[in-house]
């Protein structure tokens, strides 16, 4: 049996984000000759947030305003070709955790600040990548073992706003989720029919077609009640129910309109829109979302509040928790520490889990685990910068988290993930276990 599988090489360089931003790509090449196997060499792309949290994990870049206007990632670069590869080389890349364990290690901050989130990361993604191509089984089969078969729901991104576009709309993504989907497939054809439908309408009311970040369409609209009322229409246009067959997911992402010197919420989009100011603080957020929820279809929403705000938070959460899913993104961090905080306080109900806002994949895993174990639920998540790597799809079906956010069907970048998830739901066949985690709603 294969036990000890070395680390051989390990080798980063600069490549772009679908934003045309400098992120780090790791090479690693894992094996010996001794059990019969060559060198298994895998890559990996690290993903890159707009609308980070502040408590992330750091992610280091040069500062050089002469190169790519200060957000080059050579340093973070040559962390990985010379401390991390150091670190790691020799090591049995079959022990995921010990691999994680030594980055952590080098690092030796709190923040990954010393090394970067970016330069630990992509060493653990492709180490794991390649342990995985060595052992000759699928990724999503290495991470979760050989018990995995869910598959996730997704979380389309179809109209984008806030950070990742230039639009009025301030509430940063609107989703639609294929509850009522009888498989993975059909989740994934229903959405993009429910998109192209969008397209077809917003044109018809010369709004614009243009795409944000994640590839939902971003035009002018003069509040969330109006992106709402699109997204049912389109629904329907499509031949589907909203609140049957499709279910509606919000991430306002709270911390970015978050006036923190006068400790209210501000929405400049619609204050623009509707020429005067609108300010909500911490209950009127709720109380918002509390109305949102009971005229619309919505079963999900994330980051509701800014980071800093347990109080509200927990108010929130006793107001709306029993009825919807409340996703801790800015607030959790993928960081364990956070969520814990988050868990005694009854704070939230779910947590919104992305490999860079903590740098390793054992931390991003381990974060699952304690999440479920606390009966919280957790969602599997891009950035808003993201690449061609599809490696959270996998990772979505390893941690049977049952729902993935990866963006609009739209971009190579997002559908480099669904496409991934449509070849794994080939490869498990029958054995698929594809579940709406929103059973019973609206019953
Ligand atoms: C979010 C993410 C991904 P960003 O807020 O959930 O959609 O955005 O990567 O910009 O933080
Ligand atoms: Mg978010």
């Amino acid at each position: 049996m294969l036990r000890y599988l070395p680390v051989r090489r390990i080798h980063a360089r600069q490549v772009l984000d679908s934003r045309g931003n400098p992120t780090v790509e790791v090479e690693a090449t894992v094996g010996e000759g001794i059990v019969g196997l060559d060198g298994y060499t895998a890559k990996a792309i690290v993903p890159s947030g707009a609308s980070t949290g502040k408590f992330e994990a750091i992610e280091l870049r040069d500062g050089d305003k002469g190169k790519y206007l200060g957000l080059g990632v050579e340093k973070a670069v040559a962390n990985v070709n010379t401390k991390l590869a150091e670190a790691v080389l020799g090591e049995n890349a079959l022990n995921q955790s010990y691999i994680d364990h030594l980055l952590i290690q080098t690092d030796g901050t709190e923040n990954k600040s010393s090394v970067g989130a970016n330069a630990s990361l992509g060493v653990s993604m492709a180490v794991a990548r390649a342990a995985a191509m060595a052992l000759r089984i699928p990724l999503y089969q290495y991470l979760g073992g050989c018990h995995t078969r869910k598959l996730p729901v997704p979380m389309m991104n179809i109209l984008n706003g806030g950070k990742h576009a230039d639009n009025t709309v301030d509430l940063q993504e609107f989703m639609i989720m294929p509850s009522g989907a009888g498989s993975l497939e059909d989740g994934i054809r229903i959405c993009t029919e429910i998109y192209h439908f969008l397209k077809i309408i917003l044109k018809e009311r010369k709004l614009s077609t243009a795409v944000g970040d994640e590839g939902g369409f971003a035009p002018d609209l003069e509040d969330s009640r109006d992106v709402l009322e699109l997204i049912v229409q389109a629904v329907e246009r499509a031949g589907y129910e909203a609140g049957k067959d499709i279910v509606i997911a919000i991430d306002a992402a709270a911390s970015e309109l978050y006036d923190e010197e006068r400790g209210v919420y501000y929405f400049p989009g619609e204050s623009r829109m509707k020429g005067e100011d609108i300010f909500r603080d911490s209950r009127e957020m709720i109380s918002y979302y509390e109305k949102l929820t009971e005229d619309y279809p919505i079963v999900s929403i994330e980051d509701g509040l800014e980071e800093d705000d347990w109080e509200g938070w927990k108010l929130m959460t006793e107001r709306l928790g029993n009825r919807i899913q409340l996703v801790g993104d800015d607030l959790f961090v993928t960081n364990r520490k956070r969520l814990g905080c988050g868990i005694r306080l009854k704070a939230a109900n779910a947590i919104l889990v992305k490999v860079n806002q903590i740098g390793t994949l054992s931390e991003a895993m381990d974060a699952v685990e304690m999440a479920h174990h606390a009966g919280y639920r957790a969602i599997i998540s891009h950035r808003s910068g993201e690449t061609e790597d599809s490696f959270i799809a996998d990772l979505a079906v390893a941690t049977g988290a049952g729902q993935i956010k990866t963006g609009a069907p739209c971009r190579s970048d997002r559908n480099a993930k669904y496409n991934q998830l449509l070849r794994i739901s080939e490869n498990l066949g029958e054995l698929a276990v594809y579940e709406n985690p929103f059973q019973g709603y609206g019953d």
